[in-house]
């Protein structure tokens, strides 16, 4: 696909008021980080900056400028010590907590849906912690009832030219894809280290995947055969594109797969989205009923019923800065005795961070 085809598809996402909410899977050292990282450099070289977010507690740096980064909520190694718990379940536990004020980051994705067509999600390195948590599925749900959202399934071709390997991946991309019921694209990574054609043909030609599997002896070989029987079918479904995280190659056709994923997230998973919305909807109020039922009414003098000034603000706040942010807001606020202007030190922040970005991004092109 050319330039200018992908760019009118980008354009057609660009077109509609709500951003499109992009998942990023795949299993470790796939490229997530680096796919992130490349699509929001290509993002920006387009004029049209995305919204990331960064939900892996476990990693050391985000080479790409984070609107919302999980370890400014949630610190991960704090979480292993005080839960007695493993790696594993850290960073399980971490997005389980981050998932329970995932209402917060929504509020400012609203914030910025009318300046970013693109909100991109890069997702812990252990696939199952997303894709087989409750932290997972609530994330997934609360994006796909509000705004249209599909998943991109990075898969490392390089380590995946045994057909083996390739039908674990495949099997891997199977579940995620009928557990979410979304709109699903799988982007062949790492293409400049091997062409992924191989995989493309075995996607097409159900026989030249069993002439591979022929040359292989391994115990797994007769089972490999039986799956690729079944997954022929879910084949069919999907949108495969070669892509290398590191050059660039292919960012173009990825995005005109999101966009033709966002039109099938109109058509067909929309009215299934929004009828969830409405059955959290109707829970939700039925649930304050209950609760107002059990209140009992005491009378305010007149003139005390309305909140004060402060009161509403600290409503309004958000806080995503972790608990030691949190404090020094509420001190700066008893000290100063009102609250500072959030709006223009999120400017600054994003300002500062993608001038960072632009930086890195500039010397790795030297280099
Ligand atoms: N050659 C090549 N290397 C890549 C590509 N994409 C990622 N890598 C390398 O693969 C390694 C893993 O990349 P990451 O982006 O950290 O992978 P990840 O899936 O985010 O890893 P986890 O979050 O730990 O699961 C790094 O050394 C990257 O430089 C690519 O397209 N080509
Ligand atoms: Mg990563």
């Amino acid at each position: 696909m050319d330039e200018s085809t992908a760019e009118a598809s980008a354009s057609v996402a660009a077109s509609d008021s709500k951003p499109t909410c992009v998942i990023v899977l795949g299993m470790a050292g796939s490229g997530k980080t680096t796919f992130v990282q490349r699509l929001t450099a290509h993002l920006h070289a387009k004029g049209s900056p995305p919204y990331v977010i960064n939900l892996d507690p476990a990693v050391s740096q985000v080479p790409y400028p984070a609107n919302v980064d999980i370890r400014d909520t949630v610190k991960y190694k704090e979480v292993m010590k005080q839960y007695n718990l493993g790696p594993n379940g850290a960073i399980m536990t971490s997005l389980n907590l981050f998932a329970t004020r995932f209402d917060q980051a929504m509020g400012l994705i609203e914030k910025r849906k009318d300046s970013c067509r693109f909100v991109i999600l890069d997702t812990p390195g252990q696939i199952e912690v997303f894709t087989w948590s409750a932290s997972g599925a609530i994330i997934t749900e609360t994006l796909a009832s509000t705004y249209p959202t599909v998943v991109v399934y990075v898969m490392d071709c390089a380590r995946s030219t045994n057909p083996v390997t390739f039908m674990s991946n495949m099997l891997y991309a199977c579940s995620i894809l009928y557990r979410t019921k979304l709109p699903f694209i799988v982007v062949l990574n790492k293409a400049d280290i091997v062409k992924p054609t191989f995989a493309l043909k075995w996607l097409s030609d159900f026989e030249s995947f069993q002439e591979a599997l022929e040359q292989q002896t391994s115990f797994m070989t007769d089972l490999t055969r039986s799956l690729s029987l079944v997954l022929d079918e879910f084949y069919g479904s999907l949108k495969c594109v070669a892509a290398s995280a590191v050059t660039g190659e292919g960012m173009p056709e990825v995005l005109d797969a999101i966009a033709a994923g966002a039109e099938q997230y109109e058509k067909e998973y929309k009215p299934q989205y929004e009828r969830l919305r409405h059955e959290h909807q109707s829970a939700k109020v039925a649930a304050q009923t209950s609760k107002l039922g059990e209140v009992s009414l005491k009378e305010r003098p007149v003139g005390s019923s309305m909140q004060s000034r402060s009161e509403m603000l600290a409503d309004e706040r958000i806080h995503l800065g972790g608990v030691e942010a949190e404090d020094a807001e509420d001190e700066r606020e008893r000290v100063f005795g009102q609250a500072e202007d959030d709006e223009e030190d999120d400017t600054e922040a994003d300002k500062a961070s993608f001038q960072r970005f632009m930086e890195q991004m500039m010397g790795a092109k030297k280099s």
